[in-house]
């Protein structure tokens, strides 16, 4: 067993599986292809059509520079965040998090327009009828804004919920660091929930986590422009070199929906509602396989 930890990157091992660039991708291919096989794949030109496109962090400093904006350091004016996440400084800026577009810039909800079809149909914004199963669906169902300077993304996990999450970097580079399923043995996943106990892939503590020694990495990175989708059950964390903005989109349909059934099951606190409520998800989801 390894007594030191080497920093940068020496104790992760690389995965032979290669994500691929694709652009003019058909949805049929997708399909075929990526979304039920669930392999990773980059597209080039899937929003090309976004006025997002043009996003810079400049842009949101002249447009918005009195505009208040929650990150992980509190409240605080656009142009101070903007000033604290293009500076070179080698603590870790505020960090925009996971934060539905629709509520902190409403005015830009036409900036990510069209809807690539990859991600379509998305059974997540449907109508539920039990009212916390239909907020929490629907709450998954909103375009997600990151943004930060230089840092790495808080913690190694796979996606609530079981879904499929097609993220779009905007401005700056985003790296990946992603592990396929049949790595998870190596992974040291928290009891029952979907994160890892290794905070920083770079810098395990191979004491305290052996295994991850074995666990194969795939690594890339993710120009402004592009698109990663990143299927369900997928292991990934990120690390950007400098100021970085991307968007996320999660999916569920008929690839992925049963994922989504067993994530409810699992952390309903009535079991047996819990599985009257699988069986008619189960079945909404037959319905709108056929019909689709
Ligand atoms: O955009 C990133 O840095 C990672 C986003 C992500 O994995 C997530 O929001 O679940
Ligand atoms: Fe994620």
């Amino acid at each position: 067993m390894e007594t030191s930890v080497t920093p940068n990157n020496t104790t992760s091992n690389t995965n032979d599986i290669v994500i691929e660039r694709r652009s003019n991708l058909s949805y049929e291919e997708f399909k075929s292809k990526y979304l039920f096989p669930r392999k990773p794949v980059i597209i080039t030109d899937a929003t090309a059509k976004w006025k997002a496109s043009n996003w810079t962090p400049q842009w949101f400093k002249e447009t918005y520079p009195d505009k208040m904006v929650s990150t992980d350091q509190g409240e605080m004016r656009m142009d101070e965040f903007i000033d604290a996440i293009t500076e070179n400084s080698d603590r870790p800026g505020p960090f925009l998090r996971e934060q539905p577009l629709k509520d902190v810039f409403p005015d830009l909800i036409d900036n990510v327009e069209p809807t690539p079809s990859y991600v379509l149909p998305n059974w997540l914004g449907g109508n539920y009828f039990v009212g916390r199963i239909n907020e929490r669906l629907n709450r998954e169902s909103f375009i997600e804004v990151n943004f930060c300077g230089r840092r790495i993304f808080p913690y190694l996990h796979v996606d609530d919920l079981g879904v499929h999450a097609f993220i779009t970097q905007h401005y700056g580079d985003k790296e990946f660091i992603v592990y396929p399923p049949d790595q998870e043995p190596y992974l040291y996943r928290v009891n029952e929930d979907r994160f890892s106990q290794i905070k920083d892939v770079d810098n395990p503590d191979l004491e305290k986590f052996p295994l991850f020694a074995k666990a194969k990495a795939i690594r890339v990175v993710l120009h402004a422009g592009e698109s990663v989708f990143m299927p369900c059950g997928w292991w990934h964390t990120t690390k950007v070199p400098g100021t970085s903005l991307s968007t996320v989109i999660s999916v569920s349909n008929s690839s992925n929906w049963n994922e989504l059934i067993g994530y409810l099951e699992k952390n309903s606190n009535h079991p047996k509602l819990a599985s009257l409520f699988s069986l008619y998800l189960k079945g909404f989801g037959f319905l709108k396989s056929r019909l689709s």
